[in-house]
């Protein structure tokens, strides 16, 4: 099986170790009085993707295939919070701080919720993790390892911030990594656009992108 894709198809060795990687699509960032917000961000924008990410979610539901969602989230004692994220920003509102929706970027706050959209189903995994890439001192290798999982389909938000720095854990832990063009977004265009070429220049030097079309043919 092949993916089309830049900057050449896919291959798939197999739909059983493939796994859809949703990163982030948590009120904080999508929802106006959370973290995305208070960094001074048009969080709305970032609701374009909804209709992309559920498809993908909604086939790999129908196939049984492994889903796997992010929440970027700390304790509430914030002992997972290193000070230099804290007080990164102008925000009037900082990590730890009782916003309109709990919280700021608190695991539990009504904030961190996933949105409603996308919530998983009781059997779903969601990986809590405290920095901007879902391996830093998560669960999620374990998880990928137990089921053999060697590719990754990733969407969710920010593409620049955490889409990105988690398809570059992953690629050096050598997994084989799509980036789904329309079912990942930026607060910034230029920023999206940007990292959509990066990562697959050089011939894939961090791996491939792709269409929610394109995977969801392969899929169907
Ligand atoms: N600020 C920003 O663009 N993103 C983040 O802080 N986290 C994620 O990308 N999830």
């Amino acid at each position: 099986m092949e993916i089309p894709a830049k900057p050449y198809p896919y291959p798939l060795p197999s739909p059983h170790q493939v796994a859809l990687l949703i990163i982030d699509m948590q009120r904080d960032f999508i929802e106006p009085g959370g973290f995305g917000d208070a960094l001074g961000n048009e969080v709305g924008r970032l609701r374009s993707i909804i209709p992309n990410v559920q498809r993908l979610l909604t086939a790999f539901r129908r196939y049984q295939l492994p889903i796997f969602q992010t929440v970027e989230g700390h304790q509430p004692d914030l002992s997972d919070c290193p000070p230099s994220k804290r007080d990164r920003g102008h925000g009037s509102l900082k990590i730890g701080d009782t916003g309109p929706m709990g919280r700021i970027l608190v695991l539990g706050e009504p904030g961190n919720q996933i949105i409603p959209e996308l919530a998983p189903l009781p059997d779903e995994v969601i990986i809590p993790k405290p920095g901007k890439g879902a391996f830093f001192n998560t669960s999620l290798e374990a998880h990928l390892q137990e089921k053999g999982i060697t590719h990754l389909l990733i969407t969710g938000v920010t593409t620049e911030v955490c889409v990105q720095t988690t398809m570059r854990e992953a690629n050096d832990r050598g997994y084989e990594c799509l980036l789904v063009e329309d079912a990942t977004e930026s607060y910034f265009p230029a920023f999206k656009q940007a990292t959509l070429e990066m990562v697959c220049a050089q011939g894939g030097i961090v791996g491939w992108v792709g269409t929610t079309d394109d995977v969801l043919s392969c899929l169907d």
